[in-house]
């Protein structure tokens, strides 16, 4: 017997591990059991179960996954490598039965051997690599990459523990930490065989090479490991199945040794626990920064392990260096990769010995920026002295990149001495700054923003020296969602209701969706339309019922905001229209109203006492409303703990309304707004990120709109904000405030929500109390409208038929077309 002996299809039919009808399925389920997991039926767990199916389904991603990259070596494909310090994924087996195309033959399999799909997907652990928007729409872009049959590869980091898991105690949240791993990861397969080594710190020499060229090196005082683990990232009905690389830390054998021989043990344990402290956890800040030695090491960590890798594989191809930018389109996810465009440059001059000017035009030709946010606090500063004690090699490389770069800016705008010092890559106004973000545009061939009310900001605003300065480079790619997890998967009913009208195409098309508007005014399709939102919001209910022992009407109308805690999205807001509402009943038991539910999840970073704060506040309120019984159960507040994707699959299909309410020109995009409208839910929202856009394609009609524009909250800021002013003028605002201050909800006490109210009155940099009065009118007018339940109905329809622009296929349409020019590769299936 020889390896190639046996025919390759022969082999892959004897060994069952590709077949994909029910009866083979099965089969290999039950092998799994027996020889991966080595259990029988009478002793397996959930979790043995959950394993041996996962395993079976890895085996059919296997055999397309080296399918795809045994074309991409043969044909050398032009490839897209996304860089990010996050990536939110959810849980893997649910959406790749979607998209092998064998959901609903597996459900089928499972029920005929006793088992539910539903309870073994429950039992998978999410991999909670990312924060929120930012790391979900990385994931998303994978799954679109690989649906479009791109050459792609994601790029990050495989922190030991993701974000934390939510929890609440006496209406507070705790922190708890996310042990993703402890149960074994069936998807990723590692790949020490590629591992590479990181310098840190130390110093770097100067000296002449034999040729008399000056030449630098750097001499670290740690070296690390980079070891990849892979997953594979299968697109949908299609055999391209991509690769998601994420390093892991640890310390290099060599290291140990050294410290061995010279006899300190300890030392050398000490050293390696160090080194694995890099890959260890997620920084859970999102949409802030923190200026921490660990943080700048991971983002070092990552980029350089990957940009090795690709050197790597260029030379397998048998390609040139100097071809880099050709074989490869790097995007940096906001800053955190930033560090990269040095880290290219250092590998190309100082280990591959090319010229300055040569690395330069490789290297800003390969990379391309994407910013997320205009918030001051989340843009990545580094401190000059921690940079250059870390990174001491590569903060010489930014003093001739910025160099260079200013001498271009003298060229274009003489004496301008200003505008020198504000686009510096240093910032030298008080304690010196590396500035991530002018290193990310000076570097990159391409910027965008992610909304089109974004990119206008950020040209107008926070990167207008940028945008004069390189006008050519700047462009909007609004973001998308992915409808594969986020209705095929997770709104499986509605799903099977589209189908059934208008094919599946929409699937892969999503702009197909419109076609759903001729049956806006059929009375059959609306009911079961009407039908499936209310099994979604019974299945939500149940949920609730069993989580927080709270009782909710399904008939009620469902009222989320799912999302980070954050003041700018503004989720006290809401809880101020809650206050007011039990405040009219308060004072009118027999007011009419239109029964509500109100429902939030999200995580407030650890270190932010007021975001924590609006969290104790809204379980605080829930306490009183859920429990008075002058409310007689028409309101009703709920805090889902622990909101990841998990949850916001089954969030998302049981809205009637989603909150998108943050403060005009703060929001970049948002893209949870566009998987409740998706859903069918309806908006009620600002002019802020991509509510812009989501109102324009379903019509101002069929869009709640409220609240100050960007403009007029500059305009307010610029002419003194007084909110205190607001709170004077109106009644239903100042009892609202009143009870929240006077202790009502928090049994007498004061104090609690003090600094809250304090804020509220002395600053409100937020502008709820501006935006309040048209907020409260303009719910007033949601709750006329639900009453109608044929008109509501109508609206939900279109909302959902018109979001084909917001599929996650469309920008990474954008993105191929306009920044990476890269093509689809097909991808056979030949061999396994
Ligand atoms: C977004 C972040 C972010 N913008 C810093 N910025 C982080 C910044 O760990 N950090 O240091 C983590 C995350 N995240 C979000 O990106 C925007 O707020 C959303 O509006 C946008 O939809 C999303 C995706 O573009």
């Amino acid at each position: 017997l020889s390896l190639d002996a046996i025919d390759l299809q022969d082999r892959c039919e004897l060994s069952n591990r590709t077949g994909m009808d029910s009866e083979t399925l099965k089969r290999a389920f039950l092998n799994n059991l027996f020889y991966v997991q080595g259990k029988f039926p009478a002793l397996a767990t959930t979790n043995d179960y959950y394993m041996a199916l996962a395993y079976t389904v890895r085996d059919r991603l296997l055999q397309r996954w080296i399918n795809t990259a045994a074309t991409y070596t043969e044909l050398g494909s032009r490839t897209v490598a996304y860089f990010s310090a996050e990536f939110l994924m959810g849980p893997h087996l649910g959406n790749n039965l979607i998209n092998l195309g064998i959901y609903d033959q597996v459900e089928q399999g499972m029920a005929e051997l006793g088992l539910s799909l539903d309870e073994l997907q429950e039992e998978e652990e999410e991999p909670g690599l990312g924060n929120g928007g930012l790391g979900r729409l990385a994931a998303c872009y994978l799954d679109s990459l690989a649906t479009l049959d791109i050459p792609s590869l994601g790029y990050g980091i495989r922190y030991e523990f993701g974000i934390f898991d939510q929890d609440i105690r006496d209406g507070w949240q705790v922190e708890r930490t996310d042990k993703w791993l402890s149960a074994g990861n069936p998807w990723e397969i590692a790949r020490p065989e590629w591992s590479v080594e990181i310098k840190l710190g130390g110093h770097t020499e100067h000296y002449t090479d034999d040729h008399g060229n000056y030449r630098s090196r750097w001499v670290p005082d740690q070296v690390v490991k980079g070891i990849p683990y892979d997953t594979p990232i299968l697109g949908y009905q299609t055999n391209t199945a991509n690769t998601l690389r994420l390093w892991t830390a640890e310390a290099p054998e060599s290291f140990d040794f050294r410290s061995f021989n010279s006899g300190d043990y300890l030392g050398a344990v000490y050293e390696k626990m160090i080194s694995e402290n890099i890959s260890k956890v997620l920084y859970p800040n999102d949409d802030s920064s923190q200026g921490k030695q660990l943080r700048l090491t991971q983002q070092f960590f990552f980029v350089s392990c990957s940009l090795q890798d690709m050197i790597r594989i260029l030379h397998g191809q048998n390609l040139p260096l100097e071809n880099f930018h050709k074989k490869f389109a790097v995007q940096l996810n906001d800053t955190h990769p930033a560090i990269s465009v040095v880290e290219l440059m250092r590998l190309l001059i100082d280990h591959h010995q090319m010229d300055w000017e040569q690395a330069w035009t490789i290297t800003h030709q390969t990379f391309a920026y994407t910013n997320h946010t205009l918030l001051p606090e989340a843009l990545e500063r580094w401190p000059i002295e921690l940079f250059g004690s870390l990174l001491p090699r590569h903060l010489e490389l930014i003093y001739e990149i910025n160099q260079r770069f200013l001498d271009e800016v003298r060229i274009k705008f003489p004496d301008d001495e200003e505008r020198m010092i504000r686009m510096s890559l240093i910032d030298e106004s008080g304690e010196r700054y590396v500035r991530m973000a002018h290193l990310a545009c000076v570097g990159s061939h391409a910027i965008n923003g992610v909304a089109a009310l974004h990119t206008e900001l950020l040209q107008k605003d926070v990167l207008r020296d940028f945008y004069e300065m390189y006008p050519h480079k700047f462009t909007n790619k609004t973001n998308g969602v992915t409808p594969r997890r986020f209705m095929v998967l997770s709104n499986s009913q509605l799903s099977k209701l589209i189908t059934s009208k208008i094919g599946d195409s929409w699937i892969k098309n999503l702009k197909e969706l419109q076609q759903l508007e001729q049956f806006v005014d059929d009375a059959g399709f609306q009911v079961e339309w009407r039908r499936i939102k209310q099994h979604s919001k019974t299945e939500l209910a149940t949920y609730i019922q069993n989580n927080n022992n709270i009782t909710v009407d399904p008939d009620s109308l469902f009222d989320i905001q799912a999302k980070r805690f954050h003041e700018y999205k503004r989720q006290h807001l809401s809880l101020l229209h809650i206050v007011t509402l039990y405040n009219r009943i308060k004072a009118n038991p027999d007011i009419e109203i239109t029964p509500r539910t109100f429902i939030f999840g999200g995580k407030a970073a650890p270190g932010y006492f007021m975001a924590k704060l609006i969290i104790k506040l809204i379980n605080s309120v829930g306490n009183v409303v859920n429990r008075d019984p002058d409310v007689r159960g028409r309101l009703k507040v709920v805090f889902l703990k622990d909101y990841n994707v998990k949850l916001a699959q089954r969030i998302y299909p049981a809205a009637d309304l989603s909150e998108q309410i943050s403060t005009a020109g703060k929001e970049a995009s948002g893209t949870g707004n566009m998987k409740f409208a998706l859903n069918g839910a309806l908006t009620i929202g600002t002019l802020d990120g991509a509510n812009v856009e989501i109102r324009e394609e379903v019509g101002e009609e069929n869009f709640f709109l409220f609240g100050l524009t960007t403009e007029e909250v500059y305009h307010k800021r610029a002419h003194g904000y007084r909110s205190r002013d607001y709170y004077h003028t109106n009644a239903e605002l100042k009892l609202a405030i009143d009870r929240i201050a006077s202790g009502f909800f928090s049994q007498g006490d004061a104090e609690l929500f003090r600094p809250l109210v304090d804020d509220l009155l002395n600053q409100d940099q937020y502008f709820l109390f501006a935006d309040y009065a048209s907020y409260i009118a303009c719910q007033d007018q949601v709750a006329a409208v639900y009453k109608d339940q044929t008109k509501w109905t109508r609206m939900s329809i279109l909302n959902a038929a018109r979001m084909g622009k917001f599929s996650s296929d469309r920008s990474i349409e954008d993105y191929c077309r306009d920044i990476w020019k890269v093509e689809p590769v097909n991808v056979e299936l030949r061999q396994c």
